[in-house]
Parts: structure tokens; sequence; C-alpha cells
């Protein structure tokens, strides 16, 4: 758990909740009759209206193509996706905006360091380690890769409260090993990975390193430098942006390097059945066709909404939260709370005895309240606890302290329902 005295001896800025919460028009919204309680952020969080307004901007102002067209309407929407490059850059602390490369979300981002990198950079023999943590996302792309070019994954394993065995890590690297692949929180228990020092030991062997941000960057300040980090991959939706634009940052040497992943539109320099066809420069060269315009400037508004609050007074706000719905679900009986690294974001994964997840998250629901059932996508893991399904709730910055406890009430309840 987070040390609140700690955090509170560092001054860590204090957020507004009510300010924030102002911000979305959806939590005024009732379901089943009872005020919304969204305790799902960390499968899509809500949208500050600062990023809704940018749609009616969009599309009743300057709709356009980008990088094709010389008038104003063009150029307008091309400054302004492009502006995003830069508010994108400076949140993820990256040295160039060329480094930059807008993708659907994060799954696409790591399915194009896969299939552009990946088939460029591995063999038969080769070795790529993959966390025990990961999202299906950071573990299927490289198992499809597999198959077709014969490399082998490895399993960084995890202990008992889902923290990755560091002694472990650095053992199972050969000289076969290229990549690491993990994530910088865990979706699934909350788990923060130590990614910098990850990332130190994957370099001292060689290997390049990805790390999946999806669900740290809405929580915590992310210096893709101060990491170094080879690639880093996050989406839009899960920081308070829209769904359909997220973000790959990879190192300007090694994007340079590699060969395009899909072929279209505005990824070329020049076409020809004659010659052989060249390719625009990076970033271009990695964004084929019409990209989400409108999405990617959303995002950036997004962005900049995330830093105005600011990123430290989110993070210590959500372990305020985390650390009262840990303390009030503890003492349910029966109930048994999955993930319990030190340094944890806010996510509380749990089980109960006697009841099913998913009866549990429909019942709780009839109460107006929203969290997550089922595996995440992250099946490995919880296999490895043995277990289907968790129910989970997931924290952001417009969450309350009397929403951590009327979760608590209404998890209560809906138990001796189904018992
Ligand atoms: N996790 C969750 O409820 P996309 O779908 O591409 O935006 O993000 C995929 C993804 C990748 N990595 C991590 C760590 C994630 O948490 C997610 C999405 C959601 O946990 C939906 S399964």
């Amino acid at each position: 758990m987070t040390d609140l005295a700690t955090r509170d001896a560092l001054e860590v800025p204090r957020l507004d909740v009510a300010a924030v919460r102002a911000d979305f028009p959806i939590l005024a919204r009732q379901v089943h009759g009872r005020p919304l309680v969204y305790l799902d952020n960390a499968a899509t969080s809500q949208t500050p209206r600062q990023v809704i307004e940018v749609f009616d901007d969009y599309y009743g102002r300057y709709n356009a193509n980008i990088h094709r067209g010389l008038h104003t309407l063009a150029d307008e929407a091309t400054a302004a996706y492009e502006g995003t490059r830069e508010t994108v850059r400076a949140f993820l602390g990256a040295a160039e905006t060329r480094e930059i490369v807008f993708t659907r979300g994060t799954t696409e981002a790591i399915n194009l360091v896969a299939g552009a990198w990946g088939r460029a950079n591995l063999k038969a023999g080769d070795e790529v380690l993959i966390s025990r943590l990961e999202h299906h996302s950071n573990i299927v792309p490289w198992q499809l890769l597999s198959r077709e070019l014969g490399f082998a994954i490895k399993v960084i394993p995890v202990d008992e409260r889902g923290v990755l065995d560091l002694d472990a890590y650095a053992r199972l690297f050969t000289e076969r090993t290229r990549l690491v692949a993990v994530n910088h929180v865990s979706n699934a228990f909350g788990t923060v990975n130590p990614v910098r020092e990850m990332a130190r030991i994957a370099h001292e062997h060689g290997a390049r390193i990805l790390v999946d941000g999806a669900q740290a960057a809405p929580h915590q300040r992310v210096d893709v430098r101060d990491i170094d980090a080879d690639f880093y991959a996050f989406s839009g939706h899960k920081v308070y942006g829209p769904t359909g634009a997220g973000v790959l940052y990879g190192k300007a040497s090694l994007l340079e390097a590699m060969p395009p992943w899909q072929g279209g539109g505005e990824m070329i320099a020049t076409v020809s059945f004659e010659h052989e066809t060249t390719f625009a420069d990076i970033p271009h060269k990695f964004e084929a066709g019409t990209p989400a315009v409108a999405e990617v400037i959303a995002l950036g508004a997004a962005l900049r909404w995330v830093s105005g609050v600011g990123l430290e007074a989110i993070g210590a706000w959500e372990a305020q939260l985390l650390a009262r719905a840990t303390e009030r679900v503890s003492r349910i009986d029966g109930l048994r709370i999955l993930g319990t690294a030190p340094d944890k974001a806010g996510v509380l994964s749990f089980v109960v005895d006697g009841a099913h997840s998913q009866d549990i998250g429909l019942l709780i629901d009839q109460l107006g309240v929203a969290i997550r059932t089922g595996h995440h996508c992250a099946q490995p893991l919880l296999h490895h606890f043995g277990v289907d399904a968790t129910c989970r709730a997931s924290f952001a910055a417009y969450n309350t302290l009397e929403e951590v406890d009327l979760f608590a009430e209404a998890l209560e309840r809906v138990i001796s329902m189904v018992r």
C-alpha cells in the first residue's frame, strides 16, 4: 500500500475532487434509479467535457483530411493533429515528436512493434521475456509471431503478492534474449513494476524493452527517457480521452531502422511500379491511411486535462481511495484480495468464497455500482493464482471516499444475497 504519511510529508498537491467531478457530465447520471458509482476505470475512464467538446468543435468547424490538402480546413486539422504529437511528447518526456506514433490504442501499438520490429529482429533460437502479469495484448502478438518465426517465449515469474521476481528475471537472460515485454502497471492486480530497473537489466544484456503503459499513464507521471524504455505504449480511453486513439513511443533510432508495418497512403515518399517504393520519415512511416483525426486531437485535450489536474495529485488521491477500499473490503468474511504488492496503483481485485464474481458484478450493478468481473484479459495470471475470474474495482481522479463506502456497503449486501 502506498504510505500516506510519506506522501503527506512530501506535500503532494491536493486534488479538488468536486471541481474534477464537475467536468464529467456522465457522473450525474443514474443507473437503476441510483447515482452512478463508476469503478471500472481500468477498463475505460470517463471523459471530461473538455474532451467531449473537441468533437463538436472539430466536426462543426474544421473537419478535413490531414497532411493532404492545401485548404484552410486541412491546414487547421493538420496543425491540431500534429500539435497533439507535441502534447504527447511532453506528457511522456520523449526527446522528439518524431518518436511519437499515433495508433488506435495499446493493442495496436504492441502489434506494430511485433509486426515491424519483431519481424525484422527476431528469429528461431531467440528469446523473448514476457511477465506473468501481462494483459493478453502483450502476450498474444508475441505468440503469433513466435509461431511464424520460431523464437522462444520465457515467462518472468510473480510471487504470491503479484510482484515480479527480479532475481528470477535477471537469471532468465541468455545471449539469445532479444526483448522484454512488460507492463508498467498490471491491469488485473495493480502491481507497479520496476520498469526502470528492468530496462537497465535488459540493456545490460543487449535486449530491448517494450513497456505497456496502458494502466500507468492515467495514474503516474511517465518519463520514457528516465525509464530508458525502447518502446512505450498507452491508450487514450484509459487516460480520460476517447477510444480509437493511442500512442506508441519508440526511440528514434529503433523506429528509423524498422520496416513499415501497414502499407497505404501517407506512409510513403514515392510509389512506383518501375522502381522501389520508398517510405516517409518517422513517425509517418507507421501511420498508413487516414488516422482518427478527431480522436487524436481529443487525446491531446485529455492529456492537457490530466496534466492540469496533476498526476501527482491524482496518484495521491487514488492511493487514499485504494487504502479506504482495501480496509473496508478486508472486513468482509471470506473475501480474498488478489494482488497485494507494496507498490500498487488504484486497482482492487478480489474473490469471495461461495459467491461467483459474475453474480456479484451483475447484482452490484443493480445498486448503481459499476465494477468489472472476469479474467481481465490476464488469464495466465489468474490461472496461476488458481482462479478463472475476479471482481475488480478500479479508481480514477473523480471517485470519492463516499463512493468507496457506497461500494463497500453494496458489496456486503450483494454477498449476503448470493451466499
Ligand atoms: N485493459 C481492462 O479492463 P486497448 O484495448 O488496446 O486500449 O488496451 C489493451 C490493454 C493493454 N494493456 C493493459 C495493461 C491493459 O489494461 C489493457 C486494457 C482493459 O483491464 C480492457 S481488457
